[in-house]
């Protein structure tokens, strides 16, 4: 069995992730030609809308065999528009190249990425695209990535730039080749024998090096260097080989309990749903039943995949190391761990979007297919939250900024034939508990019904989501009505009374009975939606708003200027940095805003500073400064209405 290594590439927008896995395609002779991304001829920017565009829009995932080792590459995309995308890929991966343009630098996308990538504590090689780009400053962007990024980002090659069509970059064949002095430094860190050796001036083994840099840069606490031309096919050699002289040791895991995880959800013409499997140990056969541990469901796979280049070839079986797309599961969602052991782990997206829009059909008689096709895209990136408002007949779908929408808008019509139009996005607001209390329902009639519920609601400190539990024992509640119960909270927490997603608090079912002949599960979902909606009436609620993160450079002139559309935004920044002239200033603003704040500034300097922006988290604000929104459907306050309208859904 080959040695397998996962590779996921990223990086910000037009870094060249895509040219880089085009180049690696062709190396390892995967594929005969080079394609080219302003051509619209690569393998992983497949979608139409990427050819068109020129920009990945959805990471992609490709094999090939390289030296008897077998290298997944998942390309992904670059906008931050579609980081939920590259959060999704990296459950599939065993290390990390993150691409850097030698002549844009470290972009604010970038750290976003680094930092996610730290949590993650995944191995990562960086490496410097585009050094024949003009005006680049090596030295000066080393600086700046160990400033910005890691102090252990060193580099493993020589480079020397004398002009342009002039570059050499030196082969790393063995660590002598390189600029000894520094790399030894950097290494003397992590191994006390090679410290001291260092500090006193004596020889140290090479193979004791090799070792101790192997093990940093697995265990991801050190971070090699290099660089290339990825368009010109230099470079990639030098990346492969060292790459496989750090992972290659893999051992075999097949024959291990089994556990995968599924890292992405696609639609096949032919053969379905395909999900995107990682398979961490132990072996997946066809016909094979697999255990979900999220929903307790087994499911049946039918055929497995594996991914060649844009080939899907039918294997027999997957080995613990793989990554296969398999067909015949209906019930997985993206994040899902799978098989026989509880790897204890759950993925969470560290980027959600704050922002809803509402999708029209163009031609009316489009309203039902369109549905279909949102919710099919919703399973492919459940981040979408599609919402499908019957009574107001809305479709709604939450992104995270205009690129996304437009990039929706080209996929609905390519994949599903349906024109629509996007109204303007609006900013999505939360609530939360503003005290704690309690809720109660007594649903026993009219019957043959039964499900008594009492809830205490607590509220939490900020980004604390939801936990629920239970005190009540299946005396009183048998476990499956339980059950039915915590299934329906998330739920009954979709909108709250001001008509948002209610989140940071602590739900406790403290008391509640059923009926040995007049309950069922459905009764206990009716009962909670009413139960929790009583509670949050007599709490009373909070309205949050979403916060952004911002970092902004100037010319020092607008200051004064600056600082006052700060405060009519309700932000709050740091203390200004000058350097050259030119003012850096961090702080926070509400999204609301500050939407347009990049193109008013933009104009007010003309077009000179600039304005990068992430999400931070949800805080309160007051209603005044907020909006509030009518409950969609019928709202559990209004109980009779709501009862019969859910009874008969269940009938
Ligand atoms: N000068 C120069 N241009 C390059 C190099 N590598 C890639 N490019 C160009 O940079 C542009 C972006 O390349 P892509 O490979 O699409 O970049 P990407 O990171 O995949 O972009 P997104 O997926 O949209 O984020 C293209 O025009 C490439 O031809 C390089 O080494 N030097
Ligand atoms: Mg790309």
């Amino acid at each position: 069995m080959n040695p397998t290594i996962n590779i996921a590439i990223l990086a910000h927008v037009d870094a060249g992730k895509t040219t880089l896995t085009e180049q690696l395609l062709f190396h390892s002779g995967e594929i005969k030609t080079i394609g080219n991304v302003n051509k619209g001829t690569t393998v992983t920017d497949s979608l139409e809308v990427e050819k068109q565009r020129g920009i990945s829009v959805a990471s992609a995932s490709v094999g090939f065999t390289y030296k008897n080792i077998d290298f997944n590459i998942i390309d992904t995309p670059g906008h931050a528009d579609f980081m939920s995308e590259v959060e999704r890929s990296l459950l599939a991966a065993d290390m990390a190249i993150l691409v850097v343009s030698a002549y844009e630098g470290v972009q604010s996308q970038t750290k976003i990425i680094w930092e996610i990538l730290e949590k993650l504590n995944l191995p990562r090689f960086v490496l410097i695209n585009k050094v024949d780009r003009q005006d680049v400053d090596i030295e000066k962007l080393i600086i700046e990535l160990k400033e910005k990024l890691n102090t252990f980002i060193v580099p493993i090659q020589n480079i020397d730039i004398q002009g342009i069509g002039e570059i050499t970059i030196s082969p790393i064949q063995s660590i002598e080749n390189i600029d000894k002095e520094n790399f030894i430094e950097a290494i003397a860190e992590f191994d006390d024998d090679v410290l001291n050796n260092y500090l006193s001036g004596e020889d140290i083994p090479i193979n004791k090096i090799d070792t101790v840099y192997k093990n940093a840069v697995e265990s991801a606490r050190f971070f090699p260097a290099m660089f290339a031309i990825a368009k010109n096919s230099i470079g990639i050699e030098e990346l492969l080989e060292e790459i496989i002289n750090v992972f290659s040791n893999s051992k075999d895991l097949s024959l291990e309990p089994l556990s995968a995880v599924v890292f992405k959800l696609n639609h096949h013409p032919q053969l379905g749903l395909l999900s995107y499997l990682r398979v961490f140990k132990g072996s997946i056969h066809k016909k094979q039943e697999i255990l979900n541990r999220r929903n307790g469901i087994k499911e049946k796979v039918n055929q497995i995949k594996k991914v060649f280049s844009s080939k899907l070839i039918d294997v027999e079986e997957a080995l613990g190391g793989h990554i296969v797309a398999v067909s015949g599961f209906s019930e997985a969602r993206v994040g899902d761990f799978i098989g026989d052991i509880d790897l204890n782990k759950e993925f969470s997206y560290n980027t959600i979007p704050i922002l809803q829009v509402e999708v029209k059909a163009v031609n009316s008689e489009d309203y039902t297919s369109l549905a279909e096709a949102l919710y099919q895209l919703s399973i492919e990136d459940p981040l979408l939250r599609f919402n499908w408002y019957k009574e107001e007949k809305q479709l709604l779908l939450n992104v995270n900024g205009w690129i996304q929408i437009q990039i929706l808008e080209t996929l609905i019509k390519d994949r599903f034939g349906i024109e629509v139009k996007f109204e303007t996005p609006n900013i999505i607001y939360k609530e939360t508990p503003k005290s704690t209390a309690f809720g109660y329902d007594e649903y026993t009639m009219p019957k043959p019904c039964w499900a008594i519920v009492k809830f205490e609601v607590e509220p939490l400190k900020r980004s604390s989501g939801v936990i629920y539990n239970s005190k009540v024992g299946v005396n009183d509640i048998l476990l499956k009505y339980q059950k039915e119960i915590e299934r329906t909270i998330p739920k009954a927490l979709e909108q709250g009374i001001k008509g948002w997603e209610v989140t940071d608090l602590k739900i406790t079912l403290i008391e509640g009975e059923d009926h040995v002949m007049h309950s069922r599960p459905g009764d206990f979902a009716i009962a909670t939606n009413l139960a929790i909606m009583d509670a949050l009436k007599n709490s009373d609620t909070d309205l949050l708003e979403p916060i952004m993160k911002f970092e902004l450079q100037a010319q020092e002139d607008l200051l004064g200027q600056i600082v006052s559309d700060i405060y009519k935004m309700r932000g709050e920044f740091e203390q200004p940095i000058f350097a050259d002239g030119n003012i850096k200033i961090s702080g926070k603003l509400p999204a609301a805003t500050s939407m347009e704040y990049p193109i008013t500034l933009a104009s007010r300097s003309g077009g000179k500073a600039s304005i990068q922006m992430q999400f931070d988290s949800y805080q309160i604000v007051d209603v005044k400064d907020g909006k509030l929104r009518n409950y969609k459907g019928i709202n559990p306050l209004d109980r009779s209405k709501f009862i019969l309208k859910a009874r008969k859904a269940i009938q």
